[in-house]
């Protein structure tokens, strides 16, 4: 299919496949990603002046890839550099697949959150401020029932606004402690010099090779073995620094530091539970 890609992209069962069905209808046709078994979903969505190719990625629960589905759909996106992605979120669960928001908000690529099954939270009694949300992230959230196809033009309306206004969206930096914050900016400066031409952002491989990606470590090995020894040493010395003070590794530090980024913004009231009074009894 042609027009603007754009990556259907989530944990697993936060509805992206409903969705997909529910933007495409008869528009698709599956296959495989080369090599592999992973089922390999694209369609089109028909808009008003607007097409989209949209892709059914796998489930992912992070971008540091550990099944054969996570390393199809982080391929994709960091190879095929998508125009945007639409992260489905299970508004049930905000907290947990927010982990991977950030992570492609980390990556650079444009995101627009489609706040999915908003229908099941509130039988649940949560409700999610969506506009309030959308402020404290920075980028479009669009509350949707994936199921009955509730909040889907708006999604695609939005995305494609997010497209035409994004000239270049800047990767998001969070904070991960004075002694990775370091190493990171010492790494990121070695692969900006020994790599310029790199298809990932410096910042991202940096964080990678700290967090022990096995792709990412042999993508700096075939590219440049020089450059892989001087970031290995890196991570070695802050390493055994964090391990002395903290008892702990880089990978932990990072995963803590991008929860404590998403608790931040949802304590400042972005999700309100209301009790049921009729279960009391
Ligand atoms: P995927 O793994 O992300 O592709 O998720 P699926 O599309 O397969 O959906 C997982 C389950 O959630 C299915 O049983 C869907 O029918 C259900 N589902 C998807 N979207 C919604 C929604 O908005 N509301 C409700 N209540 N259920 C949904
Ligand atoms: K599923
Ligand atoms: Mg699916």
């Amino acid at each position: 299919s042609t027009g603007t890609t754009i990556a259907l992209a989530g944990n697993p069962n936060s509805g992206k496949t409903t969705l997909f069905n529910a933007l495409t209808g008869a528009r698709q046709h599956v296959g495989n990603y080369p090599g592999v078994t992973v089922e390999r979903k694209e369609g089109s969505f028909i808009g008003e002046g607007q097409t989209f190719r949209l892709i059914d990625l796998p489930g992912m629960y992070s971008l540091t890839a550990y099944s054969l589905e996570e390393l199809v759909a982080r391929d994709f996106l960091v190879q095929e550099k998508p125009a945007a992605i639409v992260n489905i979120i299970d508004a049930s669960n905000l907290e947990r697949n927010l982990y991977l928001t950030v992570q492609f908000m980390e990556l650079g690529l444009p995101v627009c959150i489609a706040l999915n099954m908003v229908d099941a939270a509130q039988n649940r009694g949560i409700e999610i401020d969506a506009p309030k949300l959308s402020e404290l992230m920075g980028i479009p959230v669009i509350p949707t029932i994936a199921r009955s196809g509730q909040g889907k033009a708006e999604l695609m309306q939005a995305t494609g606004e997010m497209i035409d206004t994004v000239e270049l969206s800047p990767p998001l930096i969070i904070s991960y402690g004075e002694d990775i914050d370091q190493a990171l900016a010492e790494m990121e400066c070695e692969i900006a010099d020994a790599l310029p031409e790199a298809s990932y952002p410096s910042r991202w491989l940096a964080l990678k090779f700290l967090e022990n990606d096995d792709q990412i470590l042999e993508y700096c090995q075939r590219e440049n073995a020089d450059l892989c020894a001087r970031l290995k040493s890196i991570r070695e010395r802050v390493s055994q620094h964090i391990s002395t003070t903290l008892a702990t590794c880089p990978e932990a530090v990072i995963a803590d530091h991008r929860y404590g980024y998403i608790k931040a913004i949802i304590k400042q009231g972005i999700i309100t539970h209301h009790h049921d009074r009729n279960r009391l009894f």
